[in-house]
């Protein structure tokens, strides 16, 4: 389904099996070329410790900002068509690793809360692997029933995050 209008729709990808570095850097690519969709910008790539089970690799993290006419649900089913594409598998534990992630982080002004759905994102307050990369992407946004990003990212303890060099 499509909107007339554009929507700017904040994008988090993360991994921590079978070359992170280069999943991430794929994904990103493959944003770049989804129908009905802009890659507006994107951060650098982040390693970041687990969260979840501790006994796994290290996570490499970013944040892409789209601008999409794509409605919610079907931006969300052509991410988990990126991510199936990766070989993600979810049969594992909570939270447990995998190949790629994405989460729709933010999808404009809106706020939506269901089982298939959450926006904006449920733990992004929490989440040293999104607040950074996503001030770097924006720091003015605001996310709707959260606030300005510039203002709740330094709440958040860094966790040992690294910005990786581009
Ligand atoms: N879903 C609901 N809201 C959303 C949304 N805003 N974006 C539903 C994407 N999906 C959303 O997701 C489970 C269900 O959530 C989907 O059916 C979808 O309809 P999933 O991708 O199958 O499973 P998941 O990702 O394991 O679940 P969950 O609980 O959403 O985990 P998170 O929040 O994605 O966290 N540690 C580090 N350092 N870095 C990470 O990126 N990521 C996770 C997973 C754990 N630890 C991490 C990281
Ligand atoms: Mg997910």
């Amino acid at each position: 389904m499509r909107n007339h209008y554009l929507i700017d729709a904040y994008i988090g990808l993360g991994s921590n099996l079978q070359n992170p570095h280069a999943q991430v850097t794929h994904a990103l690519v493959q944003l770049k070329q989804l129908e009905n969709c802009s890659l507006h910008s994107f951060s650098s790539l982040y390693s970041s410790r687990p969260m979840g089970p501790p006994d796994q690799p290290a996570y490499i993290n970013a944040v892409a900002w789209l601008k999409t006419r794509l409605d919610a649900s079907t931006l969300l089913k052509k991410l988990q068509s990126i991510e199936n594409e990766h070989g993600r598998t979810r049969l594992g534990e909570h939270w447990g690793p995998r190949t790629l992630d994405l989460d729709i982080l933010v999808y404009g002004n809106y706020k939506l809360k269901s089982q298939a759905l959450s926006v904006p994102h449920p733990g992004i307050k929490y989440r040293e692997f999104v607040l950074y990369p996503l001030r770097e992407v924006n720091k003015n946004l605001m996310i709707p029933g959260v606030g300005v990003v510039h203002r709740i990212q330094p709440r958040c303890y860094p966790n040992g995050l690294i910005r990786l060099p581009i």
